[in-house]
């Protein structure tokens, strides 16, 4: 049974079950997933960017999530789950444009957005195809990467490239950070462990991607023992699957 206490003295709500605690006492946000990159990896390159500290609940095992399922904490039965604000929030995107939307990362006004809006649905189709790439059986992985090679160099950097040459600023929209930029900095970073020269034909996204790295916040998120999540390793992947089948 729940039981909710409100100290109406201050600003403390503890939610009990059990002899559990629930929420944080530290107001950071909580993210529940696996040790990888996944799904929330954006997530976590959008808090970082925005100067957010935040905890990870560490998923482990099918147990692990299916506790999150027994408790109502999912709604879809599916992680990422980020509990901010006295929500538990599901699905990427909603809890993405949550965040731009806290952290003024969302554009001035609505025709800012629909060009965020766009340039990120765009990078949500090359992501899609980059992180399951170490998931492929060993036998497709080569083909696989071509394919992303080849989609990522023809058809999305070369968006980027353009939009920065056409629009002039720093940034991709208006000239101020976006979480459009967040998540082209994340993915450039991603091909280039992929292919590390990938960005040879693109000199304004190679002054894009020095420029973002030395943002504090950013920079930061890229030193070592930040939450950062590293690529999945072959040996690791069986059991990664097996918490999600
Ligand atoms: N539309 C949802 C979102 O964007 O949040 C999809 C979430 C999703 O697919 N979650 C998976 C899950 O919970 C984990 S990420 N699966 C259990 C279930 O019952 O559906 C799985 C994933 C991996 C690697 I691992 C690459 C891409 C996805």
């Amino acid at each position: 049974m729940w039981v909710v206490c409100d100290f109406s003295s201050g600003p403390v709500v503890l939610l009990w079950k059990g002899n559990q605690i629930r929420g944080n006492m530290s107001g950071k946000p909580v993210l529940h997933y696996a040790n990888i990159r996944g799904r929330m990896e954006p997530i976590r390159w959008l808090l970082a960017a925005a100067g957010v500290e935040f905890e990870e609940r560490i998923l482990k095992t099918k147990d692990d999530l299916q506790k999150l399922r027994t408790d109502g904490f999912l709604l879809f039965q599916q992680v990422p789950m980020v509990e901010i604000d006295g929500m538990k929030l599901v699905q990427t995107r909603a809890i993405l444009n949550y965040i731009a939307g806290k952290y003024n990362l969302y554009g001035k006004d609505l025709k800012e957005r629909a060009l965020i809006d766009m340039y990120v649905e765009g990078l949500a189709d090359l992501n899609e195809l980059i992180l399951h790439h170490e998931f492929k059986p060993a036998n497709e992985m080569e083909k696989d990467l071509a394919n992303i090679l080849d989609k990522a160099t023809n058809r999305y950097l070369p968006v980027f490239e353009k939009v920065l040459k056409d629009h002039g600023h720093d940034f991709l929209v208006g000239n101020k950070l976006s979480k459009a930029d967040v998540h082209l900095l994340e993915n450039i970073l991603w091909l280039e462990e992929l292919k590390p020269d990938v960005l040879a034909k693109f000199p304004l996204l190679q002054s894009f991607k020095a420029r973002m790295s030395n943002m504090p916040n950013i920079k930061k998120f890229l030193q070592p023992g930040s939450p950062k999540k590293p690529i999945v390793q072959e040996k690791d992947v069986p059991a990664v699957l097996a918490i999600f089948s």
